[in-house]
């Protein structure tokens, strides 16, 4: 038999119901429950992320890794080490029982010296995750390439000062391209890991900004020569690991885009931390990014509220997800992208074990704020609400502006006749509070016990 890797926990985890006291079962999640008339699993579209949860020890900048994973001993020859990591992440993902997961070319399989080694690696390592993904079904949600790790990324890939790294950059994310095409995955995520700078005073923004526009516009062509039909997405980020990173958030990306003609070939992956590190909430960046039609995939996690970084910690708070989730749904939900828990353990979570307490909380939450985000569309009160804020744009006056026949002379008679004489009304902030926890409180999770059906 092959070897198992997570033996306390015997088959896939059940749906325990909310008054379970089960530690390894669903409270709230149920992937074939119907919200709004789709299954939870295909509005939720959840995958496990392979670099911090299988490729990462439990390390912090002041101390060794504390984590129990075998298949990450230093003594390990490194592409048997490859293969079994890849058999104990595709035992967790059977056994958690989530659709999907991610990878970068590097977590997968070992680098190598040459190019052409550490590409050899990697497609011996695919030809096998391919075989693990026949058996088990589960799916990819997104391919991309570690352009930050190597030292030779330390001043960015594509806006690194030296072409030749910019090549070998460009190099990687075709093979990681072609790869992610191969295993089906319906995304390709490009995170601008070291895309800023460190310092202005040895710093050319403009050529930079231009480097990068020309690196995107070379994937998007050969995404289109290879025939990938996955979404290309960015993931904004403002500082961490440079000072200044250049996908700033949604609404710089977008600038960014369009001022290169970019806007069609990319959408964005949004990360619930690299929102509150920009100074915006996660509701926020969503928002912003249907607004500006860009929204594409999530990396669900979240920061901690006394400090300043990245902490990736697993989401569990279904008062900030529940807003997320509403405007995912009112933006018509994911097409092509879905929840990728680019989540980190604490570092004294040392057991196997913590990795199936983590995102089992985490996958509740998801879904408990689904319930709740459905109920206020169902609801309708809040959109009710929005549409009569802005009702006034549908009269006489509201169409003229909006269709260019009115003028700044126009208006200006209009006012100075008296015909133009707005009282301001309340925004009902308050209120609208009220609904949302109104119907937090409200909800039906589900039952109580597992008998559902
Ligand atoms: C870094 C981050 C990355 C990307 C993939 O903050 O979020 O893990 O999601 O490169
Ligand atoms: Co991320």
């Amino acid at each position: 038999m092959a070897q198992e890797f997570f033996p306390q926990v015997q088959g896939r985890i059940p749906f325990g119901g909310i008054g379970s006291d089960d530690p390894v079962a669903y409270k709230v999640y149920e992937p074939d429950r119907l919200v709004l008339g789709k299954r939870m699993e295909d509005h939720l579209r959840v995958a496990v992320c392979y670099w911090h949860s299988f490729n990462w020890p439990g390390s912090d900048v002041f101390g060794v890794g504390t984590f129990d994973r075998p298949w990450l001993a230093p003594s390990m020859e490194p592409m048997a080490a490859a293969r079994l990591k890849l058999a104990a992440a595709f035992e967790f993902f059977e056994k958690l029982g989530t659709p999907f997961y991610t990878f970068h070319d590097r977590d997968i399989a070992p680098d190598g010296a040459t190019f052409a080694e550490a590409t050899a690696n990697l497609h011996a390592i695919v030809d096998e995750a391919e075989g693990h993904m026949a058996r088990t079904g589960v799916r990819l949600l997104w391919g991309t390439a570690n352009l930050f790790s190597h030292p030779r990324y330390a001043a960015g890939a594509a806006t690194n000062p030296d072409p030749a790294v910019f090549a070998y950059a460009a190099a990687q994310v075709k093979v990681m391209l072609e790869v992610t095409k191969r295993l089906g995955g319906t995304n390709y995520v490009l995170w601008g890991g070291r895309e800023g700078y460190e310092t202005l005073l040895n710093t050319d923004l403009k050529r930079e900004e231009q480097q990068l526009a020309r690196f995107l516009g070379l994937v998007a062509e050969h995404k289109a020569k290879i025939g990938f039909t996955g979404k290309l997405l960015l993931e904004p980020k403002p500082q961490e690991p440079t000072k200044h990173q250049y996908d700033y958030d949604s609404a710089t990306v977008h600038g960014f885009l369009a001022r290169h003609g970019l806007e069609t070939e990319f959408g964005t992956n949004l990360e619930a931390n690299h929102a509150t590190l920009a100074g915006h909430s996660f509701q926020h960046e969503i928002a912003t990014s249907i607004a500006l039609g860009l929204f594409g995939s999530i990396d669900a996690n979240r920061g901690d509220y006394q400090n300043g970084w990245d902490t990736d910690q697993f989401p569990n708070s279904v008062d900030e997800l529940s807003l997320a989730l509403y405007e995912i749904l009112r933006g018509g939900g994911f097409t092509t992208g879905g929840f990728n828990f680019d989540t980190k353990l604490r570092r004294q979570s040392m057991d196997r074990l913590d990795l199936f307490h983590a995102h089992i909380g985490g996958i509740d939450t998801l879904a408990r704020s689904l319930l709740v985000a459905a109920s206020m569309i169902e609801r309708g009160t809040l959109e009710a609400n929005r549409e009569a804020r802005y009702a006034g744009w549908q009269g006489d006056l509201g169409r003229s502006i909006s269709d260019g026949s009115a003028t700044l002379e126009s208006l200006a008679a209009a006012a100075l006749d008296g015909a133009i004489d707005p009282s301001p009304v309340s925004g009902r902030q308050e209120y609208l509070e009220n609904v949302v926890n109104g119907t937090i409180w409200a909800i039906d999770a589900g039952p109580a016990t597992k008998n559902r059906g």
